[in-house]
């Protein structure tokens, strides 16, 4: 049976374990490809600042809590290698997200929820593995591995939240 031997192998390789050999297809936040989310390699990609976590491999939860506008903690420390589930709960009367990355993620992210809600668009669906979007009461999980030591956020992107003060600190120590 080589030759299915070789399409099992060509498939592996299109698309690796680690999910790198997708990365160039879809940029995190292109919206175009929301749909395809729920196949386990669509759900995330690797970034500069770590990937998407498994939940067998999650070392530590961190509760964080919605607010009004804020999150509770705001300030949170993690370690290189650790894999996090993040149990985010919105708390307040309305609707909130959660997305974890540096600063230039959180740019272009709030920039895609802005550009949603211009077009009357309800909601902006997360498939880069590094978000939630919660409606009050709501509650979801942001499970990732960190993989490099630095200064990352936690914001709330939709329009005019993170600019009122919805953000959070995460320190990625080595
Ligand atoms: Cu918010």
């Amino acid at each position: 049976m080589r030759h299915g031997t070789l399409i099992a192998l060509a498939a592996l390789l299109s698309c690796g374990l680690s999910g790198a050999a997708c990365a160039h297809e879809d940029d995190m936040g292109d919206m175009d490809h929301a749909e395809h989310g729920g196949d386990a390699h669509h759900n995330g990609h690797a970034t500069a600042f770590g990937h998407p976590g498994k939940a067998a491999e999650v070392s530590r939860t961190i509760a964080v809590t919605m607010n009004d506008i804020s999150f509770t903690p705001d300030r949170v420390t993690v370690k290189v290698g650790e894999t996090i589930r993040f149990a985010v709960t919105n708390a307040s009367g309305i609707e909130h997200d959660f997305t974890l990355g540096d600063s230039a993620t959180q740019a272009r992210h709030r920039e895609e929820m802005a550009k949603a809600a211009e077009s009357g668009k309800a909601h902006h669906h997360h498939h880069g593995g590094n978000a939630v979007l919660l409606a009050p009461g709501g509650k979801g999980e942001v499970i990732w591995t960190f993989t490099k030591p630095g200064s990352l956020e936690f914001d709330c992107n939709i329009p005019g939240h993170f600019e009122a003060g919805m953000k959070g600190t995460l320190t990625v120590t080595p």
